[in-house]
This record gives C-alpha cells, sequence and structure tokens, in this order.
C-alpha cells in the first residue's frame, strides 16, 4: 500500500507514517478539548461527506479536536494518528481545518466524494503531521466575466481550494465583456452589462469559426453573499473584483454618461480603449457601486483593478482635461493614480484594503495598505515590495492557467503558452536575490483563470487542475518543489472522487 503520508498536496513541512491504522466507525466520538467546542463543529462541517454521526463529546479519544495556543502560528497545525484516535491540534480555527483537510487526504479517496457510498470503511493510517504555510495569500483568481460561471461551479472551486489550503478566491467580475455584480441602485449595470449579443467573443482560431451564441449571466448581491459565507466557513477569503477605470465596455454600455464615448458590451477579446472618465459624479456612482459590494460582503479586501488602462480619451475629452487642470495635473497618468487613490480612500473608510493590478502602484493609484497583483514579471512586483506595498505574486509565467499546458498539437484552443507543470513547480515565489525587507512584502501568491477560451465548467477544472495542485505546493511551502510528481499521481485519484475534470498527464487529451 503506498504511503499517504508522502501523496498529501500541498506537501507538509513534516509528515511521516507510523505502524498501524485507526479507523473512524459510527462509534467514533468528536472530542472537543476544553475551549475547542467552536472548532470541532467545524471539524463536523468539512467531514459531512464522510456521513459519520460523529456523537459530541468532551473527554476521552476517538477524533479529538484541540485548539492549542502550544501550536504557533496562524495557520499552523498538528494531526497525530496512533491505534486509539486521531488528534488535530491549532491555535487557531484555521489551523483546525488544514489538519481536517490533511486527514480527508489520509482517508480512503472516497472522503471527497460529495457523499461517500455507504459502506466505505474510513481507515486511516497512523502517523504525524505538523504543517505551517511559508505564505499567508494563497489564491486563485477565476475571470467570470468573459465567461459566466454558475454559482454552483464557485461553490465546487471554494471546495477545491480548501482540499489543497488555498486561502483567497479572487472572482474577476467586471470587465469589457460583461459585468456580473448585481446592483440594485443601478440595475442597468447587471441588466445590460451583463449580456452580450450573439457574439464572436468565442473565436475559435482553430476550427476558424464564431460560436454565434448570446452570452450572459450575473450574480445577485445575495448570491455573492452566499458565496462568501461559504468560503469563509472553510477559511477562504472571496476577494471581488471590480475593474476600473479602463475595461469598461459593460459598465459604459449600460452607463453612457459615465464615459467619454459610446459602448457596447465587447463581443471580443484584446484590451479595449473603453475608460470612465474620472471625474466626480463618476467617483459618486462608484462608490455607491462599492457600497452595495461591501454591505453584502464581508470584506476585507476589494480589487479595484487598474490594468491595461489606455489613457487617450483623457486627453482628447474637454471634461476630464479641465478636472485634470483642476487638480494641477498635466499628466493623464497622475489623474489616473487621483481616481484610484479616491476609490481605494473610499474603501479605507469602510474598512477594506483596496487591492490592484501592478499599473495602480507604478501609476500612483496606491495607499499605504493597499496590496499589488503583480502580474507584468520580477521587476515591477520588486519595485512595490521595496516601497513597502505586500505584494501577491502573479506572474504571466508561470501563474497565467489560461495558457496551455504543454506545446503539443492537442491542447485546446487558448491564449497561449505553454505554461507546464515543471514550470508551476519551479516558480519561486519569494525570489533568493531580493532583500530581506522585500522578501517579508511578498505576502503570497496567486494562479490567474482569465475566461476568454475557457467557455465552460469542465474547460475550467482542465485548464486549472492539475496546475493549481502544484501552485499550491509552491505557495504553501513558499519555494519551488522538486518532488511534486510522485505525489500528483495519488492526488490525481482524489480529484477523480471530487468530480473534477482535470487535464490527464499524458494519454489521449478529452479535445479534439
Ligand atoms: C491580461 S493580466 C489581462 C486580462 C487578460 C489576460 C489574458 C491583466 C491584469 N489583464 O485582461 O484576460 O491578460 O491572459
Amino acid at each position: 500500500m503506498t504511503d499517504r503520508y508522502q501523496s498529501l498536496v500541498p506537501r507538509p513541512v513534516a509528515a511521516h507514517s507510523e505502524a498501524g491504522t485507526y479507523e473512524l466507525t459510527r462509534d467514533t466520538p468528536l472530542v472537543a478539548a476544553p475551549g475547542s467546542a467552536a472548532a470541532a463543529e467545524v471539524v463536523r462541517l468539512l467531514l459531512a461527506p464522510l456521513r459519520l454521526p460523529l456523537p459530541p463529546a468532551s473527554s476521552g479519544m476517538g477524533l479529538v479536536v484541540r485548539i492549542d495556543p502550544g501550536v504557533t502560528g496562524p495557520e499552523a497545525y498538528r494531526l497525530r494518528v496512533t491505534g486509539d484516535g486521531v488528534e488535530l491540534s491549532a491555535s487557531t480555527v484555521d489551523g483546525i481545518r488544514h489538519a481536517t483537510q490533511t486527514l480527508r487526504q489520509l482517508l480512503p479517496d472516497a472522503a471527497w466524494r460529495s457523499t461517500a457510498p455507504p459502506g466505505t470503511r474510513w481507515i486511516v493510517p497512523c502517523g504525524e503531521v505538523t504543517d505551517a504555510p511559508a505564505l499567508s495569500w494563497r489564491g486563485g483568481m477565476l475571470d467570470v466575466s468573459r465567461h459566466f460561471f454558475a454559482k454552483d461551479t464557485l461553490l465546487r472551486y471554494v471546495d477545491l481550494f480548501a482540499m489543497h489550503r488555498l486561502n483567497r478566491l479572487h472572482l474577476h467580475l467586471t470587465d469589457d465583456q460583461g459585468w456580473r455584480i448585481e446592483s440594485r441602485r443601478h440595475p442597468r449595470l447587471h441588466e445590460v452589462g451583463g449580456h452580450r449579443p450573439a457574439t464572436q467573443a468565442w473565436y475559435d482560431r482553430k476550427a476558424g469559426r464564431t460560436d454565434g451564441t448570446p452570452h450572459g449571466g450575473y450574480y445577485t448581491l445575495d448570491d455573492l453573499a452566499e458565496i462568501a459565507a461559504y468560503a469563509a466557513e472553510r477559511g477562504i477569503t472571496l476577494v471581488p473584483e471590480i475593474d476600473l477605470p479602463g475595461h469598461a465596455s459593460a459598465l459604459l454600455a449600460a452607463y453612457p454618461e459615465l464615459g467619454v464615448r459610446q459602448h457596447n458590451v465587447s463581443v471580443g477579446w484584446g484590451i479595449s480603449d473603453a475608460v470612465v472618465r474620472p471625474v466626480p459624479a463618476t467617483i459618486r456612482f462608484l462608490t455607491e457601486v462599492l457600497e452595495e459590494l461591501t454591505d453584502a460582503l464581508p470584506g476585507p479586501y476589494v480589487h479595484l483593478g487598474g490594468d491595461e488602462c489606455l489613457l487617450q480619451d483623457w486627453v482628447t475629452d474637454k471634461e476630464t482635461s479641465e478636472y485634470m487642470g483642476s487638480l494641477g495635473y498635466t499628466d493623464p497618468v497622475d489623474l489616473f493614480g487621483h481616481f484610484l487613490r479616491e476609490l481605494a480612500g473610499h474603501l479605507s473608510s469602510r474598512g477594506r484594503r483596496a487591492v490592484m493590478w501592478d499599473e495602480g502602484y507604478v501609476g500612483g493609484g496606491v495607499l499605504p495598505d493597499s496590496v499589488v497583483t503583480a502580474w507584468r514579471g520580477d521587476g515591477v512586483a520588486r519595485r512595490a515590495a521595496a516601497a513597502g506595498y505586500g505584494v501577491v505574486r502573479c506572474p504571466v509565467y508561470p501563474t497565467y492557467f489560461d495558457y496551455d499546458q504543454s506545446d503539443g498539437p492537442d491542447e485546446p484552443l487558448s491564449i497561449g503558452g505553454p505554461v507546464t507543470l515543471p514550470d508551476v513547480a519551479a516558480f519561486e515565489p519569494v525570489p533568493d536575490g531580493w532583500s530581506d525587507e522585500e522578501r517579508a512584502n511578498v505576502i503570497g501568491a496567486q494562479f490567474q483563470a482569465w475566461a476568454e477560451y475557457i467557455p465552460d465548467a469542465r474547460h475550467l477544472d482542465y485548464m486549472v487542475f492539475p496546475r493549481a495542485a502544484v501552485f499550491a505546493d509552491v505557495a504553501w511551502s513558499g519555494r519551488p518543489v522538486d518532488d511534486y510528481e510522485a505525489r500528483l499521481a495519488g492526488h490525481l485519484r482524489r480529484l477523480d472522487a471530487a468530480g473534477c475534470a482535470y487535464r490527464p498527464l499524458s494519454g489521449p487529451l478529452p479535445w479534439q
């Protein structure tokens, strides 16, 4: 039998097996150590698919949950399995969650089915794990604008993230091709901005055709609150993004008065020149939209975008030039910085931290507590870290999972690439050559699933996994991994059980 302690993903700091096993049965109590009742209920929630009664107890052996200040580190945990029982300990509920996910990986793969087949025997090999992550932001971004993914898909991704001890789900909710957030105050945002007509957006270069179907959808504020709550129960923070001031075609299709020119919801890909007019009336409108979002979601982060913004319209627009002059600026980049700082300041006043793509940092849009998602390579990431900003590393190579996974001829249509598993495994999120201060400001890393060429949930699984599993290894340990192959073989069986349609490592690909 393979040693399940050697196939854990992400790889723990230390894990070893010992002789013997313990079986969780219908009689196994869920024992909450003193002060650990809430943590024990979290374990019950995460283990619900096992369909065991886990009667509550406050002493004795069984499945023991212990909040223990001695296990230091906000997400650290210890798991110990002996012939007498299982003990999960951590100083926080987050740590207990991670311990539970690790326990689930030690159980038979059926533990990852949404409901396990009756009669499954829940046998755990004896052993011990002591573990803690190196980075506090271990994330993934899903682009739900270019293609809309149903709420159930996002809930399933929360479960997949939790399985990999990823703890940030960044949703790219708006872009030129679709606005995906309900607004009760400004309903044309979702009514008009949430749909595009028969489209060339899914243009298949390989087949030389367009799909020709309209595309649309949006999440109600209640949907987003539900996703955020489901994520929070699993230790994951939702990071919603409203991409501003560029990538604004859908917004301007709904409310043309916020822009310089008329736009339609985009039906093709690429960088558009749609940009909002950065004047007080626009800021007011957008703060109302942000308020709706922050009223619905607990926070603490909101991503404001800031990427790939073409400022040409600001130069030619009289109202914008006059406003720029009134602020004493001559360079539209200063106005860009001012615009983002206004919105970031609004978020701060409501207790939230702004996150932005690295163009926002370069253009001066950041406030001291802002977080920079750095996608354009090491140089800009290092500059932002040196300047004292929290930096999340997301360089195109190798964290853009919209890129092909190999250079073979059978990959489905994508935007470019490849970004292979060895590329992901070799990623160094906290570069060795940086100063201690720069390194300390790297708060984490995330992968990006831009969805121009990802039309549905099955294709999303294919693009994201198993790269996200190897990425989780790197993000958890904070450094490249060299032993992922052997562990991945066992881990793919868990992904099978979880119903994830990942890209097979070899053999025919499901695309022709
Ligand atoms: C760049 S990275 C973008 C996205 C595209 C992506 C495609 C970034 C902040 N913007 O709008 O979807 O490239 O790979």
